[in-house]
């Protein structure tokens, strides 16, 4: 079997329409002006190349001296805005069980722009999906399985793609391997936006 059949990795190519898109992307903006991104830095000290926000109960940070993890405030101190609806709807769309996602992880990709592979194992229980959404250039994804160092596969992901990994996939190593600089005239500057919504507690 390959990678990309594992059972719980889904993708829906084309999942919300370029009306759906515009509206993320506008519902984006508010999000952005009380939560500005920032760039993380890793556990031994390296900034990310993404930038990164959050909105919802809590985000994903990270700093060299307390590492990976979730934090109810923004590095400012202040709380993160509510995950608008138009992402909601997208989560309800797609997971049946009854909760709303803590966390929305708002990943920004420049030109240029990597994330290494890696596992999302923050969270406190794997049996929920994180669900992901590309808007704006398109990205290769890089997806293998529960272990470093075995056999990976890539597809491509473009604006409007929705990707559900749970099940055996959920704690499937993964990455972004690189971009196509301006693909998409979503952002009119280019780049990528990646969001994943998460159930944290
Ligand atoms: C990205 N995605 O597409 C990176 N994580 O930019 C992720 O890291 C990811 O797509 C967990 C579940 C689905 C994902
Ligand atoms: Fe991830």
């Amino acid at each position: 079997m390959t990678r990309l059949d594992v059972r719980g990795f889904r993708i829906f190519k084309d999942d919300l329409s370029p009306k759906d898109q515009a509206a993320i992307v506008d519902a984006l903006r508010h999000v952005l002006r009380a939560a500005p991104l920032f760039r993380p830095v890793t556990p031994s000290g390296k900034p990310m190349s993404v930038r990164m926000t959050s909105a919802g109960k809590y985000g994903w940070v990270s700093d060299k001296k307390n590492g990976y993890r979730y934090d109810p405030q923004h590095p400012s101190g202040a709380p993160w805005p509510e995950i608008p609806n138009s992402i909601l709807d997208i989560w309800h769309r797609h997971v049946e069980r009854e909760r709303l996602p803590d966390c929305c992880l708002i990943n920004y990709y420049g030109e240029g722009t990597r994330m290494g592979l890696h596992q999302d194992k923050d969270e406190a229980d794997f049996s929920w999906p994180v669900l992901s959404v590309s808007l704006g250039d398109d990205a290769l994804f890089r997806m293998g399985g529960p272990a470093r160092g075995g056999g990976t596969e890539s597809v491509w992901l473009s604006s409007g793609d929705v990707v559900v990994m749970g099940g055996d996939a959920r704690l499937a190593y993964h990455g972004i391997d690189r971009l196509r600089f301006g693909s998409s005239r979503l952002f009119p500057k280019g780049g990528r936006v990646n969001l994943t919504m998460r159930v944290v507690d």
